[in-house]
């Protein structure tokens, strides 16, 4: 059932203990929320397997003491945050469950107890709403966390609405720091065994031209995200990045503004691919994920086929 930011405090006022769930890998948007979340309404925090190098930077700064691997059956009710595909849950997702998130997929919609999925930059945009419409008052770490998160999904601002400014805005004001702070709760010096993944992911790396479009592949068993992003941060227009983990397989994906502004949609394509290999997929247009079973090599070449089907 969808409801309104407002509803949001009449519904989790229903259950005596909450769980707020973070995705796998947890990222700063989804560490901050469900930070400003379990402030401002009771309940515990806990991510999936683990937390990205600047989610858990940003949790130290902000003191979030996430749970690795809850017992989700301990709680009342879970609330998933920042995920929208049951495969970044693992099979930790509970038969019952509340969402709060900004993808565009809707895998986990239908299920749900209540949600609020709205297609904002970042899930804290959509927090802080709700926060503001349930009359609640954030402390500086909540709202150091929401505009943390805020700044990772927006790529500092780059695809930022103005919707998103206005409520960094409200954000900074309610939370009286500096802005800086907020970025120096995201700093993590790349270490050496990303600067390698990286290195190895691009030099690799093979290259498709469809008439100016470049599309680039390769596999690396690490940061496949850093290694995707750097491919188009390179030129690449789409990098599709693959690694083995045990007996599955994942691809991060990214693409350029304009690959997206031209019709590539990441979040679909993955999702179809992934399906079609005993996975799933999902995320945004410019920016996706996948797990499946099978060959990296044999994904790879389905990402491939499909960006060159939706490339004009
Ligand atoms: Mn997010």
């Amino acid at each position: 059932m969808r409801i309104s930011e407002e509803q949001y405090g009449d519904h989790i006022g229903r259950y005596r203990s909450v769980l707020y769930l973070c995705h796998r890998n947890a990222d700063p948007d989804a560490v901050g929320c469900s930070f400003a979340l379990s402030r401002a309404f009771g309940g515990a925090i806990g991510a999936v397997d683990d937390l990205s190098r600047t989610g858990a930077s940003l949790a130290n700064v902000i003191g979030a003491h996430v749970l690795i691997n809850p017992r989700v059956e301990d709680y009342d009710l879970v609330v998933v945050v920042d995920t929208s595909v049951g495969m970044q849950l693992g099979d930790r997702l509970p038969a019952s469950y509340a969402l709060v998130d900004h993808h565009l997929d809707d895998g986990l919609l239908e299920s749900a107890l209540f949600y609020i999925q709205n297609p904002a930059n970042s899930t804290a945009e959509i927090v802080w709403t709700i926060l503001k419409e349930n009359g609640k008052k954030v402390d500086k770490m909540a709202a150091l966390g929401l505009l943390a998160g805020m700044i990772a999904d927006t790529g500092r601002f780059k695809r930022a609405t103005p919707n998103a400014f206005l409520a960094a805005s409200e954000i900074l004001e309610a939370g009286g720091f500096a802005y800086e702070e907020a970025l120096e709760a995201l700093f993590v010096p790349a270490n050496i065994s990303q600067r390698i993944a990286v290195l190895k992911a691009a030099s690799r790396s093979q290259v498709m031209r469809q008439g100016d479009w470049l599309v680039a592949c390769t596999a690396v068993n690490s940061f496949e995200g850093s290694a995707a992003k750097a491919l188009v941060d390179l030129g690449a227009d789409a990098a599709f990045v693959a690694g083995r983990h045990g007996d599955r397989v994942r691809v991060s994906a990214r693409c350029s503004r304009e690959a997206a502004r031209r019709g590539l949609n990441l979040a679909k394509l993955l999702g179809e691919v992934g399906k079609a290999h005993g996975g799933d997929g999902g995320g945004h247009r410019s920016a996706a994920a996948l797990e499946a079973a099978g060959e990296p090599s044999a994904i790879l070449d389905a990402c491939r086929k499909k960006a060159a089907e939706s490339l004009p």
